[in-house]
């Protein structure tokens, strides 16, 4: 492996040497936004905290929290720490609600995180005679750029596809020996469905590994995946505020994500408490960028899902390991009082027929108590079988998803193709419960 990208003295690093590290840098850093930074020093003033009473990581829990309402406060560039001359780049979160998130980079903040997406990329074994072709959308979206900029440092040929015109994509894969795609998960379903539908083998295709992300997804799509492509999927997160894909990433153990803990600091709290929870257990992460120049956040609420697991990897590394995130803290659903993650759900629907792989969710108020609809798309080869058969599949998957969310659904097989493809993030769940508490209030 390239040492240069692998560097296992920080990936393999003593616990007690990465939080040595982790401490520098958190100290350096909250001088620096503390110094430069208005709402971080207010919100410090007003919590009592000083610079000088960070010494070390053990610390951390004494800085106040920062949220999205934060940065919309804030918007577009009141929370950088650097005079904009030295800003190289923005980027922006597709915040579907009120204003985007923007975001910023100096030359040094693209070369980190150029180098942990090079990282992530050498976590699933590419190297420079690698072909890394990337359809993660470019743009103010970061995962086409991230991507990119790390599959040039890995030194691999970068393709850069972008999303969109799928039969071209599976064309490039084929001509240009694609050995390595970065895509979202749903993307990668669209693709495998495209090929099914033209004949086209996967024995046709040079992949070996694929880095999915910017979306939840379950073992059972990771299955769906390597099978339909040919490949090992790996899993790769990150959010456009910490930087962008490769704050934590899969290697070849796939066994939760690696996160570049010398750049992020990783914390799990309660969301409702805000306590900070001993590791293992589940609940809402939370980041502080320490080496950041332009937009270092400190104690930044993902509304992610997770659970952080510090025992040595059977790859070597310590870096902590974040298992698959469950969803949002705000894409959860509550159902007659009961959590449900969309995520539950599509690993139950996956469970009985793997090749359920687009299905959509609607929730509603029926009569003052909540409803959720299940809509799968029939298969093809299931259309032509009698009625009989086709009620019995649906019992079939009412049966395991009711099973695992503890809430009654009802199930609506759809035409097949009715619902949309995704060629970025999957849009998955309509709650018209929003919709009529807005509007219909008594
Ligand atoms: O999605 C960055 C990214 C691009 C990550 C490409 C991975 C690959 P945002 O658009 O800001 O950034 O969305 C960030 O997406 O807070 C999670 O809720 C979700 N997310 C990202 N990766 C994963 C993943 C990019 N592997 C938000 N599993 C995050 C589950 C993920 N959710």
């Amino acid at each position: 492996m390239n040492n240069e990208i692998y560097m296992p003295e920080i990936e393999c690093a003593p616990r007690e040497e990465m939080e040595l590290l982790q401490s520098y840098r958190l100290c350096r850093q909250i001088r620096r936004v503390y110094d430069n930074v208005k709402p971080y020093r207010e919100k410090m003033d007003a919590a009592g905290v000083k610079p000088e009473d960070i010494r070390s990581i053990k610390d951390l829990g004494k800085l106040p929290f920062t949220v999205k309402q934060d940065l919309r406060n804030n918007y577009p560039y009141g929370m950088f720490a650097t005079p904009l001359s030295e800003v190289v780049r923005i980027h922006a979160s597709s915040g579907t609600t009120g204003k985007q998130t923007v975001v910023g980079y100096t030359q040094k903040d693209i070369d980190i995180w150029s180098e942990c997406a090079a990282r992530a990329l050498a976590r699933v074994g590419g190297t420079k005679n690698d072909f890394v072709h990337v359809s993660y959308g470019y743009g103010l979206f970061t995962g086409g750029l991230g991507m990119h900029y790390g599959a040039e440092k890995l030194g691999a040929t970068t393709i850069p596809a972008s999303a969109g015109n799928s039969m071209r994509q599976i064309q490039m894969f084929q001509d240009f020996g694609s050995s390595i795609v970065c895509m979202t998960p749903s993307y990668a379903v669209s693709l495998i469905e495209l090929m099914r539908e033209n004949n086209i083998s996967k024995d046709t295709l040079h992949l070996k590994s694929g880095l999915f992300g910017a979306e939840p997804w379950t073992e059972e799509m990771r299955r769906e995946i390597e099978d339909g492509l040919g490949l090992k999927a790996y899993d790769i997160y990150g959010l456009s505020e910490i930087s962008g894909p490769s704050v934590a990433s899969e290697c070849e153990c796939q066994s939760g994500m690696h996160i570049c803990e010398d750049h992020f600091i990783p914390e799990i709290i309660d969301p409702d408490t805000l306590e900070v929870l001993p590791a293992g257990q589940q609940g809402e992460l939370v980041f502080t960028c320490i080496t950041k120049e332009a937009f270092p956040l400190i104690r930044y609420r993902t509304r992610d899902i997770a659970t952080l697991v510090y025992d040595k990897c059977e790859c070597g590394r310590t870096l902590v390991r974040m298992l698959k995130p469950q969803g949002r803290t705000d894409d959860m659903l509550i159902i007659r009082g009961v959590n449900v993650f969309p995520s539950q759900i599509e690993a139950a629907l996956l469970s009985v027929d793997n090749k359920a792989t687009n299905y959509f969710l609607v929730v509603d108020r029926v009569n003052n108590l909540d409803t959720l609809e299940v809509q799968v798309e029939l298969r093809g080869d299931l259309l032509g079988d009698n009625v009989r058969d086709v009620e019995s599949y649906k019992q079939r998957l009412k049966h395991a998803i009711d099973s695992a969310i503890g809430v009654g659904v009802s199930i609506r097989l759809l035409e097949p193709k009715s619902l949309a493809r995704s060629m970025g993030k999957a849009t998955r769940v309509q709650d018209n419960r929003l919709i009529k508490n807005k509007f219909e209030k008594k």
